[in-house]
């Protein structure tokens, strides 16, 4: 079954994906959601969760990249980009947090709004604001002041710069660590007020153009209702090595009433029942009145998993 990725061009998260679909030369389709809710067609799959990207796979689904990449890589039976082990995804890990939130703070500063923007009217604007302040309500992360971000952006080009030594951070084939890298320099790359950062260093130049030579794969674009209409018609695959390790799980049980939510900012919890929970991977079984029987997968790291009181 061919996967599809629900994203929107200038999501950054969603073209780390599109960049591995590139090098792992898998073919995918393309649903392309809009960049703020509602997604109607998207929500009976993915039971509420709503950041983007997320991939569908028939009636599974994968919400966030960490559980997207690891599934692709072993999807095209790629041993190296998950081959560096630890390290590259302890990287990758502070590339998706602590550089998306120092990009973030640089492309949402006003002069870099503007520039992103300037296509949009004001009721669009403000309706994207609204959105965005929907989506961090309840987060604990503390916002970073643009100049600050600017300054510690820099710093990073430079250490990065003196410190790239093969074609990518980890040798001559790239790992996940990179993936993550990429995505956050392009974010910077796509915004014409903040290009400008990223041109004085030869060798990061050098290294953005080979990640970005990648391209996004073989694809076709089909409709949301598309999407949908497989993800009814579509039984869910269990996973091949499913189990609740009790060391990670302790009372929770196969089969117990949960949520899962991302704990950082859009925490929207969706509700199912524990199917698997180990040291990379949470899945739960839903059923959608509009979808049908849904299986949801989410990394362990960077998620919570609640009992549900019925
Ligand atoms: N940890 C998530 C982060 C995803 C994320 O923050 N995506 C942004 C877009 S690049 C988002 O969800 N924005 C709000 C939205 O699209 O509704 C992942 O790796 O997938």
């Amino acid at each position: 079954m061919t996967p599809i990725l629900h994203h929107y061009p200038p999501s950054l998260f969603s073209e780390k994906v599109r960049v591995l679909f590139g090098y792992l030369e898998l073919e995918w389709k393309s649903v392309i959601i809009p960049p703020i809710m509602p997604r109607p067609d998207l929500v009976p799959l993915s039971g509420g969760y709503r950041k983007t990207p997320i991939l569908q796979v028939g009636a599974n689904i994968y919400c966030d990249t960490e559980i997207i990449c690891r599934h692709l890589a072993k999807r095209a039976n790629d041993a190296t980009v998950y081959g560096h082990g630890f390290n590259a995804e302890r990287v990758a890990r502070w590339a998706d947090t602590e550089l998306f939130r120092i990009v973030v703070a640089l492309n949402f500063r006003p002069e870099a709004i503007q520039a992103q923007m300037s296509q949009m009217s004001a009721a669009g604007m403000k309706a994207f604001q609204k959105d965005r302040a929907e989506l961090s309500a309840g987060s604990q992360q503390i916002r970073l002041d643009p100049s600050a971000a600017e300054a510690q952006f820099k710093g990073l080009l430079q250490n990065l710069e003196n410190s790239l030594a093969a074609k990518f951070l980890s040798g001559d084939i790239p790992c996940i660590a990179d993936f993550s890298l990429y995505h956050c320099l392009w974010f910077v790359g796509e915004n014409i007020a903040n290009a400008s950062i990223l041109e004085c260093w030869p060798k990061i130049k050098a290294y953005r153009q080979r990640m970005a030579n990648f391209g996004h794969g073989k694809f076709t674009q089909i409709s949301s209702q598309e999407a949908l209409t497989e993800g009814k018609n579509t039984e869910p695959a269990v996973p091949a090595n499913a189990e609740v390790d009790q060391s990670i799980a302790g009372d929770l049980r196969a089969g117990d009433s949960v949520t899962i939510a991302a704990n950082d900012y859009g925490r929207n919890p969706i509700a199912g029942n524990l199917v698997s929970w180990s040291a990379n991977e949470i899945v739960i079984l839903r059923e959608d009145p509009e979808a049908g029987a849904i299986m949801i997968h989410a990394p362990n790291s960077g998620f919570e998993v609640a009992a549900r009181v019925n």
